[in-house]
């Protein structure tokens, strides 16, 4: 109670603190140091919860998930130049995924920096941040801290969602001001993230070219995760009978194993859709950009109707047909107004065709599951993942790497929405214990970090953090002894082993021993379904290196083909 009602004066420190409770920000993701350090252990001292990490960009990566599962701005706490740079990648990786959060960055003295005369961890953060996030703010003066705190919520949560960054000079924190002139100047933020309606028009045109459709499909994106309609956007699913496809971290909208989840006839689906309704998704890579051979160009063309908050976004890639611009929420509800009940559901030959290509493939899947090569592959470890999250739905799968991101996302089923984070629109590595640490704190669920023993590496210094914090994470290591296989050999003859090989035979599971939590060593599939079971009872932190074949998996997993390769001519 350093801001109490008897004290007459209240600083730039406690001003901050007090702007983010006032709105209802609970949880600080950071790493102290000049000029932040008494900011952090104030802040715990205040009462909010301070997750101190080993590296910026895993702090700034939990504050991006910490965001996309709560629709509140994650925050991430750093150090000037150099720590504010580490959580620079994460603060544009949740940008690019629409995750509201803010990166507070300390800094140095603006007139040394201006002059760049040499300051301590000199660095003009703000106009560097600007172009990688939604919107970037700077508070010189301990009166303007409300306003600036209340600025940069609003732009992380209003319209689509994204990252923002807020620069506090170390001479703010000092600062003093009379004591009831601060408490007036925070501003509690009224309806940040305001509800943008759809014009009836759009709703009207995007229900006619629906109820046209002789072969439609819905793709669910994680915008439409985000967006917390869950009860909604299944009643439009359902209500309308169409078949859908959920984008990695849209999964669980609808349980996997939903009648009308057409993920198990992907590839026929896109190429064969008549009319496709994006709910929250992008036309983007993951899309093949909504053209191309991958849409079965020479099927006749495609008609969109994409729902989205963000008007720019229409047309990005190819003609949509139908916009409906609004928030998710808003358009579902609006359009599942127009659903009464002599809607007509999608002709028998269309969802039968897709049925019948549904069977063939989850059978032939199923086969491949039960089998138990020595060593493990892929499929054998995720097939015991598999059967553990169906035990508990509740748990949160966090999941990075190539081969090992391709083969959960289509084999390990959720049931519940916003259960899975993974790699996100640029397919990055390092999100792992981030993401991982974010969902522990946030949900108090267990989680499940399916990890390439690539991606681990980016970020495996926090199992420490997991381990101080003591968070229900068990963190199975997909260990196949390199980047994508650990077969590549050195064609040059020297010593060096080839750019893609790790350490063979590594134990990542005595990472976590070395820091009080639970290493095991499983070698078979029986092995890891015991650990993980165990971990996910006892809810302690659990480190499962998971002895994967080294030939198993491909180059870059499903996206080879976006490897360069020359036209060099031999
Ligand atoms: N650096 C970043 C920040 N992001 C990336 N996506 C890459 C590099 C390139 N990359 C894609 S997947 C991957 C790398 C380095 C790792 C794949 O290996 P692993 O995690 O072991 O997965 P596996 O294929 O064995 O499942």
């Amino acid at each position: 109670e350093a801001s109490a009602a008897h004290e007459t004066t209240i600083d730039g420190f406690h001003l901050v603190i007090d702007a983010l409770k006032l709105n209802d920000i609970d949880t600080i993701f950071g790493l102290p140091g000049i000029p932040i350090t008494d900011l952090t252990r104030m802040a715990q001292a205040e009462g909010l919860r301070v997750i101190s990490f080993r590296h910026e960009q895993h702090a700034g990566n939990a504050a991006a998930a910490a965001g996309f599962l709560t629709q509140k701005p994650g925050i991430c706490l750093t150090v000037s130049a150099p720590g504010f740079l580490n959580g620079l990648t994460a603060l544009a990786n949740a940008t690019t995924n629409c995750f509201p959060m803010i990166l507070i960055s300390g800094s140095s003295e603006r007139e040394i920096v201006d002059l760049q005369q040499g300051d301590y961890e000199e660095m003009d953060q703000l106009a560097i941040a600007k172009p990688l996030c939604k919107a970037a703010f700077r508070v010189l003066h301990a009166q303007d801290i409300g306003v600036g705190i209340a600025r940069a919520i609003r732009a992380a949560l209003s319209g689509r969602p994204g990252g923002v960054y807020l620069d506090l000079p170390a001479k703010l924190f000092a600062q003093t001001m009379e004591a009831e002139a601060g408490r007036r100047s925070l501003i509690k933020v009224v309806d940040p993230a305001p509800r943008q309606i759809p014009a009836p028009d759009a709703v009207k045109r995007a229900l006619d070219l629906l109820k046209g459709a002789k072969k439609p499909l819905i793709l669910l994106g994680k915008g439409a995760a985000y967006a917390q309609a869950d009860a909604d956007i299944r009643a439009l699913v359902e209500k309308t009978g169409i078949p859908y496809l959920p984008m990695s971290m849209a999964k669980g909208l609808l349980p996997d194993t939903h009648a009308q989840s057409a993920a198990a006839a992907r590839s026929y689906v896109l190429q064969e859709a008549d009319v496709v309704m994006l709910v929250g998704a992008r036309l983007n890579w993951l899309l093949s950009h909504g053209k191309g051979k991958t849409w079965g160009q020479d099927k006749g063309a495609k008609q969109f109707i994409q729902i989205d908050i963000a008007p720019t976004e229409i047309d990005s890639n190819v003609a949509i047909a139908a916009p409906v611009i609004g928030d998710i929420g808003s358009c579902v509800a609006a359009l599942l107004a127009g659903v009464d009940a002599k809607w007509a559901k999608p002709p028998a030959e269309w969802t039968g065709a897709i049925a019948e290509r549904k069977d063939k493939n989850l059978s032939k899947m199923a086969v491949t599951l039960a089998a138990r090569p020595s060593p493990m592959n892929f499929h054998s470890a995720l097939s015991v993942i598999r059967d553990q999250v169906k035990a508990r739905p509740d748990a949160i799968v966090v999941n990075e790497g190539a081969n090992t991101l391709d083969f959960a996302r289509s084999i390990v089923d959720m049931y519940e929405p916003r259960k899975r984070l993974d790699v996100g629109t640029w397919g990055i590595m390092g999100i792992g214990m981030g993401f991982a640490v974010a969902a522990a704190v946030v949900t108090d669920k267990p989680v499940i970090a399916i990890e390439g023993d690539s991606a681990f590496g980016f970020s495996g210094m926090e199992v420490e953090t997991i381990c101080r914090y003591n968070l229900p994470i068990c963190i199975v290591v997909f260990n196949n002894n390199g980047v994508y296989r650990g077969t590549d050999v050195n064609a040059s003859g020297t010593p060096d082993v080839a750019p893609t090989v790790f350490v063979k035979n590594a134990r990542y599971d005595k990472l976590m021993e070395a820091f009080g939590g639970v290493g095991v060593n499983a070698t078979t599939a029986d092995e890891l379904q015991k650990a993980l079971a165990e971990a996910v009872a006892s809810l302690r932190p659990t480190l499962i290196n998971a002895v994967i074949d080294e030939t198993a998996g491909t180059e870059s997993g499903r996206i080879t083909s976006l490897n360069p390769s020359t036209a060099k001519k031999k």
